[in-house]
């Protein structure tokens, strides 16, 4: 009995960690929390629907079907039915549309930021620029061209390593210009629920505040050329203290 329970709240357990891993991260910034939470309720009203529509087909199909003797009712043009099966979606569609509106509102607004980075992507790297410090640099994968093809060890942090990660200040409002040099590329951090296409011409703006210091790993996620799978992105967010130094450090440098 007792290994029984062992294995039963084994399942349990492994499927309760496999299903996190399948859903989407819930993140570190007050946006990522609320683009989450919108994610999930949607999802609970989509598996509501399910729920009713299902059953009541499930139902019809068992207790209604024609070896019972049980016959289709032929009507038309019922007006009770298309009042009810037009209000319903209807109030459900705003429910959705009213808190995802909210939160895209509050994505765009990118007023009385603290800092600006602008993010640039090239093939097949990232340039960061803090303008109101002056600094700039490049940021490459580090991972070396043995272990690419297969020659040299890799490690659990392969093609997410770069030379010089992106630092940021933690609990500060961020804006963030994207844009690219030479073609489309996209910068993706999932932990951040940010992705932000960057477009050569074109200066996306956008903004983040990440709460909990950390590394966070993202990706180049616009198709943009035979090393795309190669461009990371390391992001490093630290104290006000530690970004203070890590623009004094770029300062000295350049
Ligand atoms: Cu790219």
């Amino acid at each position: 009995m007792k290994i029984v329970m062992m294995a039963i709240f084994f399942i349990a357990g492994s499927a309760h960690a496999s299903i996190e891993s399948w859903n989407m991260p819930p993140g570190v910034t007050e946006m990522s929390h609320a683009i989450y939470g919108l994610h999930m309720t949607v999802f609970w009203i989509c598996v509501g629907i399910g729920c009713v529509v299902f059953t009541l087909m499930l139902w019809a199909i068992i207790f209604h079907r024609k070896s019972l003797g049980h016959n289709a009712v032929p009507f038309h043009e019922s007006l009770v039915l298309e009042i009810i099966w037009t209000t319903v979606p209807i109030i459900i569609l705003i429910a959705m549309a009213w808190p995802a509106t909210q939160i895209l509102i509050k994505i765009e607004d990118t007023r009385d930021s603290d800092l600006t980075i602008k993010i640039v992507g090239y093939q097949w790297f990232w340039g960061y620029e803090y303008p109101e410090y002056h600094v700039s640099y490049f940021s490459n994968l580090s991972d070396s061209d043995d272990q690419v093809k297969n020659k040299a060890p890799k490690d659990e942090l392969y093609l997410k390593r770069v030379d010089q990660p992106l630092v940021v200040p933690v609990g500060k409002k961020i804006r963030l210009l994207t844009t690219a040099a030479d073609v489309q590329h996209s910068f993706w951090v999932p932990d951040l629920g940010f992705k932000k296409d960057a477009i050569p011409g074109f200066i996306n703006e956008s903004w983040t505040k990440i709460d909990k210091p950390g590394v966070y790993y993202g990706r180049c996620a616009e198709l943009c050329g035979y090393k795309h799978a190669y461009m990371p992105i390391e992001l490093h967010a630290v104290s006000q203290e530690d970004f203070d130094a890590f623009i004094k450090k770029q300062q000295e440098q350049h």
